[in-house]
């Protein structure tokens, strides 16, 4: 078994496990779907797959990643734990001792030679060509997702660009705004690395988009890699299988062969556009901005192409699984820098952007403040707006835990850190867009060292004790299911949390 190979594999494959719905019945793109789906996503429903999109002859696709079963799914994995567990392997592989543990690296050292893409010559996302004026977005069933949005927006887009200094290519997931049938706006966040490529041109970048590729080279899209790391690298490592190219029809850029839908266009250096309003994954409107325009020069596709979408809005929505996934995925490269983390969770009501929650192993005085500094300072991540340190005993993913902690071991003077920094680009309520406070609280136990008295013992019954009340609990006759362990703070430990003590 391996991750599937495109589009269709991956709907085939959520066909048999009951994991996806065809709905024949004529539905509205405009805002219909959106409320369809809204309903579907908050009970952990299936995929859907809208056969007759009011006025196009295109399929939409959404809520592919709408469940945690489905987002491990994609990667063919047992778990999005299973899935940061593969590249844990390689990150931190060790000089191999024996015969077979040499066999063994080696086998590691390939998944990552294996991982490059490779070019061919002809492929399915090509089978229909389209280009000047037959080249139109009127063809595909886009969506207006919220009432007050602007336009129809293009959701889940693979963005491919290359930098012009350097030629490394970089994939992105940049929402495109519809201005016209042949035009859009490029909402490359300033954070990101498209924007970067943009603004490394002094005339105008190409710029090619991938609409439904396979499962994990769409995650990858959405993935916060270091500028200078290929996307396309991490899904070919991820898919155990290299991602498939081929040149595009009208730009120097290769594309996903797999693709359904490909839109090849160029971005003028200084042409711009409103963006926007937009309801955005914070839950709010996101107010019209200026961002660059992308001209569409061809749009080729699959000959019964099925389009892909994604609706963002108040949390919980789909994207709240591919949020998950990166912080599974992202783990193992986050301890390579700081080791003494154990583990983390970015709430997804807290829009992954706005808290951080984090165990780690306290070794000094001043270790919680150490690693709110660190993690402000990685990639992504340092646009967090809270941080809030527990140790390395505290479930991070049991928020009624990490609540008691920061009750009980809090004093806010002396254990809230208020700083400033980069924020979100979509955040609201700092003052000043882009920059603002951040808070960091640390909820760890505290010692003389640290202005604080004798930390008390935590309260914990005897082992012996609970062993005998487990052997009686027969004999008490109490209709309590009250296996030991069972209480809602200190659940058993996650499987990741017991391979990252090994
Ligand atoms: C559904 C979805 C929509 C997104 N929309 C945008 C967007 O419109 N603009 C943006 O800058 N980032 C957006 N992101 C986040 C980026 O895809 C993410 O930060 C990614 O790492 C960007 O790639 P880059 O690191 O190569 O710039 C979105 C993510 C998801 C999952
Ligand atoms: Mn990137």
């Amino acid at each position: 078994m391996a991750p599937p190979r495109d589009l269709r594999e991956w709907i085939a494959l959520l066909e048999r496990e009951g994991e996806l719905v065809r709905i024949a019945t004529e539905v509205d793109p405009e805002l219909e779907i959106t409320e369809i789906n809204d309903r579907v996503v908050k009970r952990g429903g299936p995929a859907l797959l809208f056969e007759n999109v009011k006025g196009s002859d295109r399929p939409l696709l959404i809520n592919q990643f709408g469940t945690e079963r489905r987002m491990a799914m994609a990667f063919d994995a047992p778990s999005l734990d299973a899935v940061a567990e593969k590249l844990s392997d390689v990150l931190e592989m060790q000089p191999p001792q024996g015969l077979v543990e040499k066999v063994r690296g080696l086998q590691k050292l390939k998944s990552i030679a294996d991982s490059r893409p490779k070019t061919v010559r002809s492929a399915p996302c090509q089978e229909v060509v389209l280009e000047g004026d037959a080249a139109s977005l009127d063809l595909l069933p886009i969506q207006k997702c919220w009432p007050d949005d602007a336009a129809a927006f293009i959701t889940l887009p693979a963005v491919i660009t290359h930098d012009p200094r350097t030629g490394v290519r970089n994939v992105g997931m940049y929402r495109m705004q519809k201005l016209g049938p042949r035009a859009t706006a490029m909402h490359w966040q300033i954070h990101k690395d498209g924007r970067a490529d943009y603004l490394a041109t002094d005339g105008k970048i190409e710029v090619a988009v991938a609409l439904g590729t396979d499962p994990v080279t769409t995650y990858s899209a959405s993935a916060p890699l270091p500028k200078h790391i290929d996307e396309l690298m991490l899904a070919g490592f991820l898919r155990g299988e290299p991602v498939e190219l081929v040149r595009a029809k009208t730009v120097a850029i290769d594309v996903p062969a797999n693709a359904e839908i490909v839109l090849e266009g160029y971005i003028a250096k200084d042409e711009l556009a409103d963006e926007g309003p937009f309801g955005d994954h914070t839950g709010y409107y996101t107010p019209a901005e200026r961002f660059p325009v992308f001209h569409l020069t061809a749009l080729t596709m699959r000959r019964d192409a099925i389009y892909p979408s994604i609706v963002v809005g108040k949390p919980p929505q789909e994207d709240a699984w591919l949020g998950k996934a990166t912080e599974r995925i992202f783990l193992p490269a986050i301890r390579m820098t700081v080791p003494e983390i154990v583990d983390y969770d970015l709430p997804v009501a807290g829009a992954f952007h706005n808290c951080c929650i984090v165990s780690i192993r306290k070794a000094f005085p001043g270790h919680a403040q150490k690693v709110m500094h660190a993690i402000w300072g990685l990639g992504m991540l340092s646009l967090t707006k809270g941080i809030v340190v527990v140790d390395e005993w505290v479930d991070v993913h049991d928020y009624e835990e990490v609540v008691f902690r920061v009750g009980a071991n809090v004093d806010p003077q002396r254990d809230v850190l208020i700083t400033e920094g980069p924020l979100d680009h979509l955040d609201h309520a700092p003052t000043r867009q882009f920059y603002g406070g951040k808070m960091g609280i640390d909820a760890t136990h505290k010692g003389p060292d640290e202005g604080a008295r004798e930390w008390p013992p935590e309260i914990e019954m005897t082992p012996e004790v609970k062993a005998l009340v487990d052997r009686r609990w027969a004999e008490y006759g109490i209709p309590v299911d009250a296996a030991a362990g069972n209480g809602r703070i200190r659940q058993s430990p996650r499987p990741l949390r017991r391979l990252l003590r090994r």
